[in-house]
């Protein structure tokens, strides 16, 4: 018997959420042969735990109401370690501001269950007033870094939505206790979001992925995903960026584009799962796209097959931010295994999985973008011809 009093609405929240933290997810009949979607998200609002939400003192809370409510679980990191799953999820307050939480699981696919306490960052940048979409990054020189969007209001802009963004990193041992570095500078790009660190040295220089832009929202100039070096990661200070994955006209990427999970080294390069945005007529639609980029160079992009890999499908295509599908975080296993944690349309999390084979495949096999309709035609009666050849020869 509890010492202490407890609202029997606590103790029928508490096994409904047990129910949902203990559900066992299962693969959809969604078929593409690239990569399997799973049913359930594997994180929510509603997996928050009630001890972040609820005061469960009834003196203090005698009607058992929500104080501090959670809007939505989004955009993760994600990791392996030691044979754990960990997810290092956006949590957004029912305040709008998002902040950091590290969920665990013995799975992959289901089971991931909230620390108790959010991660506590340290407090260095006075001016910030939100932080989101980490990216984990295990370097070779020892560290766990998260590099994350840092996000305050534009002090030269009167307008109350002009912010600026900006790349901020830490780094960890055990995601327990982190130390902030300062946030990374880009000599020629004002803002900076989306942004990956490789885990390996190029060049003998921590090399980043990132995402110039001129704007908090319009990349303006930006014109894609830019690559960029720095020595020293204690001043992270990138002079120079080049631009990888361009964003074009008439394509997935014509808005803008992004670096989603750390770049995954494979035996044929870096494979890279990303975002493509495009603007319609209802607002921007936001795909996950893959590219590969060379081991040695890995600013130079050696396979980007045309279209996406995932879009908004069914449910997962309306929420705060209806239409949007966004990955920061993926894991790769020994085994070839490839699991990606994508949230759709701002609200939750769900896993889509592959082998690393699979998805080189696609990357390498499926044909480029050709970028105008006649060409597709043709691209497409190709394989049409193909195919009925293939089926003629077997009749
Ligand atoms: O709302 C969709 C996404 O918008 C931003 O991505 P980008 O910088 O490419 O526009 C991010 O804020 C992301 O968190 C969000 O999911």
């Amino acid at each position: 018997m509890s010492k202490c009093e407890l609202h029997p609405e606590y103790l029928r929240q508490k096994a409904r959420q047990e129910a949902l933290l203990s559900r066992k997810n299962e693969k959809t009949d969604f078929y593409n042969g690239i990569y399997d979607r799973w049913k359930y998200p594997v994180l929510t609002r509603d997996h928050a735990p009630l001890i972040w939400r609820y005061d469960l003192d009834p003196k203090t809370n005698p009607h058992f109401m929500e104080r501090l409510g959670v809007n939505a679980v989004l955009n993760s990191g994600a990791i392996e370690l030691d044979g754990k799953f960990y997810l290092v999820a956006r949590v957004e307050g029912s305040d709008r501001k998002s902040f950091f939480a590290v969920a665990e699981s013995d799975s992959p696919v289901d089971g991931f269950r909230f620390w108790d306490k959010p991660v506590e960052l340290p407090d260095t940048c006075p001016e910030e007033t939100n932080v989101y979409d980490m990216r984990l990054t295990r370097h070779e020189d020892g560290w766990i870094y998260g590099v994350f969007c840092s996000e305050s209001k534009d002090p030269s802009n009167p307008d109350l939505s002009a912010a600026v963004a900006a790349a901020g990193i830490v780094r960890t041992h055990d995601l327990k206790t982190w130390e902030r570095l300062p946030n990374l500078v880009t000599a020629h790009s004002p803002q900076q979001r989306n942004v990956d660190l490789l885990p390996c040295f190029v060049n003998g220089k921590y090399a980043f992925f990132t995402r110039p832009m001129d704007d908090f929202i319009d990349t303006g100039s930006g014109g894609g995903i830019g690559f960029g070096t720095c020595d020293d990661i204690t001043r992270p200070v990138i002079e120079e960026e080049i631009i990888t994955s361009p964003r074009r006209y008439h394509t997935i990427t014509e808005v803008k584009n992004g670096e989603g999970a750390t770049p995954i080294r494979t035996e044929k390069g870096w494979l890279h799962i990303a975002h493509g945005v495009r603007n319609t007529a209802a607002g921007l639609r936001y795909v996950i796209y893959v590219f590969v980029t060379d081991l040695a160079e890995p600013w130079k992009v050696i396979a980007e097959p045309s279209g996406y890999l995932i879009a908004p499908l069914g449910a997962e295509r309306v929420g705060d931010v209806s239409n949007v599908v966004f990955t920061n975080g993926a894991i790769a296993r020994d085994n070839g295994e490839l699991y990606i944690y994508y949230a759709s349309s701002d609200t939750r999390l769900h896993v889509a999985s592959t082998t690393v084979e699979k998805l080189l495949d696609y990357a390498f096999h499926t044909p480029a973008d050709p970028l105008r309709s006649r060409d597709c035609v043709a691209q497409r009666c190709a394989l049409i011809d193909k195919n009925l050849a293939y089926l003629a020869a077997g009749e």
